[in-house]
């Protein structure tokens, strides 16, 4: 059961030092949904503030803060107060935060080493959208809606924060994201409202476009020609895959944040059903599916620990590539039409 938007305000407002987080490799939802939420969450600080002055109430003044375990990505640098996020490692204050909002995580450990920052009285309120999500939070959100970004605007609304254009472009931003530029599933007549309603903030979506999905650096654009040309098909379950090790990550010059969008990218040939990018990280393999019919990747994900979307998912796994792709080939019905 969810937590009515009301009730996860009242937390809030009764709560003084949050700190906003969201999952490792943040993408532009993570980053988006979290830095309208410190944006907002500022605005209703000060208003607050405002309505509290001269009535001799006690007013403690909240510290916000947005601090994800790995850096803000180059290609979101552009968000007018990206300026504001902090990374983990260089976070340093002893205080001990009494309420902790995850957002675009589907399970604590999500959201990495900023778990750390979690004292014995911290709350935790939990915002998500995977349907995976196995409501860690002691406030839980989860809706099955395009983004994080997207929660974030209807609560906004029900809590009569004023967006602004800080808090519109990186809902904007978040929406774009998940969505793939308005074209995935999830893109429903409600998304193009919001989205809409956002563009009323002076949001400029060519703008947007431009510097979040058309920067790509050299060493990514390689990385994609690579495995355009040397991609795997397994015609029997229509599946496409890649795997790719940090030794050849390295030889091309290029680093995690260049993989992001790989799967998608693969899932666009024409015989494929399902894309499955494999990527080596630290002793691990991460995984990215992405579903282009009615194979449930959710579920496929979920039999390597890991979960998400029915049409998009991702797991972490100890496993080799080839005992990976054996589960799958396993669990996965044939076709997928
Ligand atoms: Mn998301």
């Amino acid at each position: 059961m969810n937590n009515k938007f009301s009730e996860i305000l009242e937390v809030i407002k009764k709560s003084n030092r949050i700190l906003i987080t969201g999952h490792t490799s943040p993408d532009g939802d993570a980053i988006g949904s979290g830095l309208a939420l410190l944006l907002a969450l500022n605005k209703l600080n000060e208003t607050l503030k405002k309505q509290t002055e001269g009535r001799g109430e006690i007013y403690l003044d909240k510290t916000l803060r947005f601090i994800l375990e790995d850096k803000t990505p180059k290609n979101l640098k552009f968000l007018t107060h990206s300026i504001l996020i902090e990374e983990f490692g260089n976070y340093d204050s002893k205080y001990e935060f009494d309420l902790m909002i995850c957002l675009d995580s589907g399970n604590f450990d999500r959201i990495g080493r900023v778990g750390e920052l979690k004292g014995e009285n911290t709350k935790v309120i939990n915002i998500d959208h995977h349907i995976s999500n196995d409501r860690f939070g002691d406030y839980n959100y989860v809706g099955d809606i395009s983004s994080t970004s997207e929660i974030l605007f209807d609560f906004f609304k029900e809590a009569g924060i004023e967006l602004d254009h800080g808090i519109a472009e990186s809902l904007y931003t978040g929406i774009v994201n998940d969505t793939g530029n308005f074209k995935h599933s999830n893109t429903t007549k409600k998304v193009f409202k919001t989205a809409s309603e956002l563009l009323e903030y002076g949001v400029e979506p060519d703008e947007v476009i431009k510097n979040f999905f058309n920067t790509k650096s050299m060493e990514k654009l390689k990385l994609t020609g690579r495995v355009l040309s040397d991609f795997k098909f397994v015609d029997s379950h229509k599946l496409v895959y890649y795997y790719i090790s940090e030794a050849e990550l390295s030889e091309l010059g290029a680093g995690k944040d260049d993989t992001g969008g790989l799967g998608e990218l693969l899932l666009s040939y024409e015989n494929a059903s399902v894309s499955l990018f494999l990527r080596e990280d630290k002793g691990h393999i991460k995984g990215s599916f992405r579903s282009k019919y009615d194979v449930d990747v959710n579920a496929l994900a979920g039999l390597l620990g890991g979960g998400g979307h029915v049409k998009a998912a991702g797991f972490k796994t100890d496993k080799t590539s080839d005992e990976i792709l054996d589960i799958i080939i396993k669990n996965m019905s044939l076709g997928g039409e």
